[in-house]
């Protein structure tokens, strides 16, 4: 039994060297070819000078790169930093100070984000760079091209060791109410243990090929995508995004896909796409969706025009997947289904911590092998989410019905979900604050037909001042956050709806905002 993720890879390429694993925009690798690059990578990363437990950040976009630094810097003994490629100054800054990473592995236009915090990144020492950067780097930094590093750690022949179950794995990043993200301390086994109880609960075997348009840097495409066709021993399209039209001909055209993942965002440009052109996928043995609610109506018009029963499955960062579907058994719209083998999730109320019973809401609390250590240097917070018994406190609500399958039905905590990535209110007010024409500002989600919520802020201009361009707002947030946090909409009100205490009830601006909508 392999005790890493990392060596179930391993053992696959040594007994099946030529097995297919990735096609990417015409290159293709073999279990075998992408692990003598892992190895070149990791010894590359050890003949610079990294050291076990070290981090390295992955700022990248979906390409067999990122699966060979993925893979090279565990086996490196070094600890992967994910980083979503729509992060700007604030979140970067935050992450990569935070995780200390000694090197990032990244392409021109991250190469120039990352120069121009390069003092707020004291401990930032190497950049291994996929493109050439488009302009000089600060010469404090060690610049070494991607196909240089492999070329050095190949003429080495260094052993390498296995990682061990309780080293550190990865750390990915997610953020609390604060608004300030944790990175979650993912450990190798509980990448494994959770790998399997995805592929066992899914019949994942080595003859299924996965249609992959999920980012890599989160937890849906990485660790669920990319983690199950390694464990398995299958293979991946991987594509640089998800266009749907792109994702639909493939969908139609090659008879090897066997499966498709994505958010629901994805699966309603699919059902629009094929509405629009008359593209039909062909039908595939597992289509999977998760990340965000899929709504029953977007579930059952898949079924029609697809002829698909999309498995709905539910998971977070900090537990990779919690919760499935059955393969087998009835797939129900509007529920998450049950604990994967080997886990547990239970509902407790929200303030007496008592586990509540089927029909009963409150917050789901999940443990098992899968959950992580704790948040990276951060006891309180990680204290504050584990009950004496383990119990991991989700911040998600929910019930069971009186089958036993898992529905969500809300969050405990203050997090907009749009299109399958999450957007802390609190990170996109604090952004606001700074605004000159801003006094006050609430941030909240709203329906989206596109992305199931949407990002609007409500803000209260200085007294006496001219009211700030919705524009500007939006551009403030673009220049320094990712491009997907920025308000959708902006209301300009003269005061903000406040309770006893002060503080603001974002219910009632919601109810408003609603309301005005219909
Ligand atoms: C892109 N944009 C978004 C957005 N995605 N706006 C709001 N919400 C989103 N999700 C904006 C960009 O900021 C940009 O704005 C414009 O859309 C075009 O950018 P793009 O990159 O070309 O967008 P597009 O390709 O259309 O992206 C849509 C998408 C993408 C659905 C393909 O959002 C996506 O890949 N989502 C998946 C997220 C994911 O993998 N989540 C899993 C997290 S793990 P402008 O103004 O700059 O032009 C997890 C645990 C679990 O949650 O259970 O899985
Ligand atoms: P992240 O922190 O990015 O990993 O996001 C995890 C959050 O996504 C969870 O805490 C849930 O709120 C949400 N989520 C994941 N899967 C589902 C799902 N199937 N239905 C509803 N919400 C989901």
């Amino acid at each position: 039994m392999p005790s890493s993720l990392l060596e179930a890879f391993l053992d696959h390429a040594h007994r099946t060297p030529e097995r297919p694993l990735l096609t990417f925009e015409g290159e293709a690798y073999t279990y075998g070819s992408l692990a003598g690059r892992v190895a070149g990578f990791a010894r590359g990363l050890r003949q610079l000078g990294l050291q076990r437990g070290e981090r390295v950040a992955l700022f990248l976009e979906n390409s067999p790169q990122f699966a060979i630094a993925y893979l090279g810097v565990q086996h490196a003994g070094g600890v992967v930093v994910l980083v979503n490629t729509a992060y700007r100054q604030v979140e970067l800054a935050h992450i990569l100070s935070d995780a200390e990473v000694r090197a990032c592995v990244t392409g021109a236009s991250g190469a120039a984000e990352l120069a121009a915090l390069r003092e707020q990144l004291p401990s930032l020492q190497w950049l291994v760079t996929v493109e050439a950067p488009a302009a000089a780097l600060p010469a404090s930094l060690t610049v070494v091209p991607f196909q240089t590093l492999l070329g050095q750690g190949a003429a080495t022949s260094e052993p390498l060791e296995l990682p061990r179950p309780e080293e550190l794995a990865v750390l990915g990043y997610t953020s609390g109410t604060t608004g300030r993200s944790k990175g979650a301390m993912l450990l190798h086994r509980n990448l494994l243990a959770n790998v399997k109880a995805v592929t066992e609960a899914w019949r994942w075997t080595d003859v299924d090929r996965l249609l992959l348009t999920l980012p890599l840097f989160h937890t849906h495409g990485l660790m669920v995508g990319l983690h199950g066709t390694l464990y398995t021993g299958a293979s991946v399209d991987l594509r640089r995004k998800f266009v749907a039209l792109e994702a639909l001909e493939a969908l139609r055209d090659d008879a090897s896909l066997t499966m498709f993942f994505g958010v629901p965002t994805m699966y309603g440009r699919l059902l629009e796409e094929s509405r629009r052109t008359g593209v039909k996928p062909r039908r595939l043995r597992l289509w999977v969706s998760g990340s965000a609610p899929l709504s029953p109506q977007l579930f059952g018009d898949i079924e029609a025009e697809f002829g698909a029963r999309i498995l709905e499955r539910y998971g977070m960062t900090e537990t990779l997947m919690n919760t499935t579907n059955p393969y087998d058994g009835e797939r129900r719209p509007g529920t998450v289904g049950f604990p994967y083998p080997g886990q547990e999730a239970r509902v407790v109320d929200v303030r007496t911590r008592q586990p509540l019973g089927r029909g009963e809401t409150g917050e789901i609390e999940v443990r098992g092998p899968h959950v992580f250590a704790g948040y990276w240097r951060r006891p309180d917070a990680t204290a504050e989410s584990f009950d004496p018994e383990g119990w991991f406190r989700t911040g998600d609500l929910g019930e069971y019905d009186a089958d036993g399958y898992l529905r969500i039905t809300g969050r405990a905590r203050e997090l907009i979900i749009s299109g399958g990535f999450n957007v802390y209110p609190r990170e996109v007010e604090e952004v606001l604050a700074t605004h000159p024409g801003v006094a006050e500002v609430a941030v909240l989600g709203l329906p989206d037909a596109d992305f199931g919520e949407q990002v609007v802020a409500v803000v209260v201009p200085p007294a006496g001042a001219p009211a700030p361009e919705a524009q500007a707002l939006v551009d403030w947030c673009k220049d320094r956050l990712a491009s997907f946090k920025k308000p959708r909409r902006v209301v300009l009100v003269e005061a903000l709806p406040r309770n006893a205490l002060g503080k603001v009830q974002k219910h009632l601006l919601r109810d408003r905002l609603v309301g005005a909508a219909r």
